[in-house]
């Protein structure tokens, strides 16, 4: 088995958002320079031991690990506000509401400053709801980097168990990659990093390009 470089231990810090169906937020933060690890799930609500056919009251959300170093907060926002599936000003159900769930005073105050930016661009009145992050419940392993487990000769091939589904910074890139997010500069330089095997980079690079700017909702 090639050794990969799964998991990383470069200091982070988390961000979540709720921005429409997950799979697409896991696949849309995971290529961005400065993301280390994403994973998807159910917060926000009160409802005990979600699960997908049943999520009560809870959002799917992704959980984001960066490097803020690298990628700032308000960057991170920026994605956020320009990417979500079913809009902002519109009422829909909790599932695919917009959602901040920040972690700390600064990731609160900044949000708060963010959504009144927002509000002052349109008419509509903005319904992003912002809360503390409570508990995160691990969407099912089928969730995890729904793109990449499209392919799982690719998983097969990196020894991509269900647990690194959701820890692997490997995964997280080529997830974000095959769905074409991201740049072809930025991808070479993460299949060196990272060193993913040719087989596998020759295949992703086409993905990548031949999803670049497709619709990444589900
Ligand atoms: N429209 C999608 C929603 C998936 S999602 C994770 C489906 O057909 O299942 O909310």
């Amino acid at each position: 088995m090639p050794s990969v470089a799964h998991e990383a231990t470069t200091p982070f810090k988390k961000a979540t958002f709720g921005m429409g169906c997950f799979w697409a937020n896991d696949a849309l933060f995971g290529a961005q320079r400065g993301v280390l690890r994403t994973r998807v799930g159910y917060s926000g609500g009160t409802t005990p031991n979600p699960v997908y056919k049943n999520m009560g009251d809870h959002t799917e959300v992704v959980e984001i690990d960066y490097d803020p170093k690298i990628i700032s907060f308000e960057d991170l926002l920026e994605l956020f506000w320009n990417n979500h599936e079913y809009g902002f000003t519109t009422v829909i159900k909790r599932q695919y509401m917009s959602l901040i769930l920040y972690h700390d005073e600064e990731q609160k105050r900044v949000s708060e400053l963010s959504i009144k930016i927002e509000a002052g661009k349109r008419n509509d009145k903005v319904l992003t709801e912002l809360a503390p992050a409570g508990p995160f419940y691990q969407a099912e392993d089928y969730h995890q980097k729904y793109r990449l487990q499209k392919h799982q000769w690719i998983l097969e091939e990196l020894g991509i168990t269900p647990d690194l589904l959701q820890k692997s910074t490997v995964a997280t890139k080529l997830n974000g990659y095959i769905a074409g997010v991201g740049t072809p500069k930025n991808f070479e330089e993460d299949v060196k990093s990272l060193g993913i095997p040719d087989k596998i980079a020759s295949f992703v690079k086409i993905q990548l390009l031949e999803n670049e700017g497709g619709s990444l909702y589900c």
